[in-house]
């Protein structure tokens, strides 16, 4: 927004969803308590309980935009600018529970798709931590997604709208589609161009479908025009596959080991994210590599001598 000059400007908008978000741990694990086994309980639980939940960056785009949307309807005018300068105090209105809810529906999505995700690569771990499946077993890990999935569908059903039921659910197709297409991966004959375009269709829909439909639903939720909603499906989007690019590139750069994920994981995984087919085109012999889809454990070092 243009701002009068030295206007004091607030230096973490992020602090106004602090508190819901330090609350969502809490309410998710109060919702998981009633399974018969204690041990489904527990395992369900395993990131909520955890001082290291993920920087729940879903449920905190739920709460902002839903905090940001409730200004645009009825009489209220969105003020830009009092969203930057008014003190944060004088901000804080508790959200509608239904935003709340649903905020804590698209972490409970997220987090079963960790789980699956996990037993599928065989991840040890996840978060810097031992992932699920490592404490719980396999059998256990998937069952405790599948119970989060089927708590988060019961949480939908309480919203008592249709099209936010509908909107949601669609995000666990996509997950499970994305995920195929990345286990399936392009075919290999296919040009650098159908690469990019089987990439950025996986990235929508592992990881841009889950930041779009919540944003929509909260939009819906809002009671916003459907330009609104059309516009915060929008903006989740996009938001989204600018993450899952950079995801991609750090863990290409292998900046992020501190943050536990093993650096080059994807290019070890022989997985043709943006960045490395980019520079696969820089190197024939790495892209022909690639093409093989690093058959044996000689290539992927190989590999990695020629990217760095
Ligand atoms: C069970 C719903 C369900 C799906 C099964 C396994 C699977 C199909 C899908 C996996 C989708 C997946 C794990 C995509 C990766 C998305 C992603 C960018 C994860 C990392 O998100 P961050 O960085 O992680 O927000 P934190 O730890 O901060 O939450």
């Amino acid at each position: 927004p243009h701002l009068p000059p030295n206007v004091q400007v607030n230096a973490d908008p992020f602090e106004l969803s602090r508190v819901e978000v330090e609350m969502l741990s809490k309410s998710i694990r109060d919702d998981l308590v009633g399974s018969e086994h204690p041990v489904l309980t527990k395992a369900a639980s395993y990131f909520f309980d955890s001082a290291d939940g993920g920087k729940k960056i879903r449920p905190m785009m739920v709460m902002l935009l839903s905090r940001a949307l409730a200004d645009t309807v009825g009489d209220a005018q969105y003020d830009q600018e009092s969203l930057f300068t008014k003190p944060l105090k004088e901000q804080r209105q508790d959200l509608p529970a239904a935003q709340r809810r649903l905020a804590e529906i698209s972490e409970m999505i997220h987090t079963a798709s960790l789980f699956h995700d996990d037993v599928i690569d065989g991840s040890d771990t996840r978060r810097g931590m031992a992932s699920v499946h490592m404490v719980f077993g396999n059998k256990m890990a998937i069952l405790a997604g599948d119970y989060l999935l089927a708590r988060a569908s019961i949480c939908l059903a309480r919203l008592r709208n249709v099209e936010v039921v509908e909107t949601m659910s669609t995000i666990i197709e996509h997950l499970v589609r994305g995920e195929v297409m990345q286990i399936r991966g392009s075919s290999s004959s296919d040009g650098a161009e159908e690469n990019m375009v089987y990439y950025l269709k996986k990235n929508f829909f592992k990881t841009a479908s889950l930041m779009a439909n919540s944003c929509k639903s909260a939009a819906v939720l809002a009671g916003c025009s459907p330009e609104l909603v059309n516009a915060s499906y929008k903006y989740g989007k996009h938001v989204g596959m600018a993450f899952q690019l950079v995801d991609d590139v750090l863990d290409f750069e292998g900046s992020i080991s501190s943050m536990g994920k093993p650096a080059l994981a994807d290019l070890n995984a022989g997985l043709a994210t943006a960045p490395v087919m980019f520079t696969a085109r820089q190197f024939p012999e790495l892209e022909e590599m690639m093409d093989r889809k690093f058959r044996d454990e000689g290539d992927v070092e190989r590999a990695q001598q020629l990217v760095f």
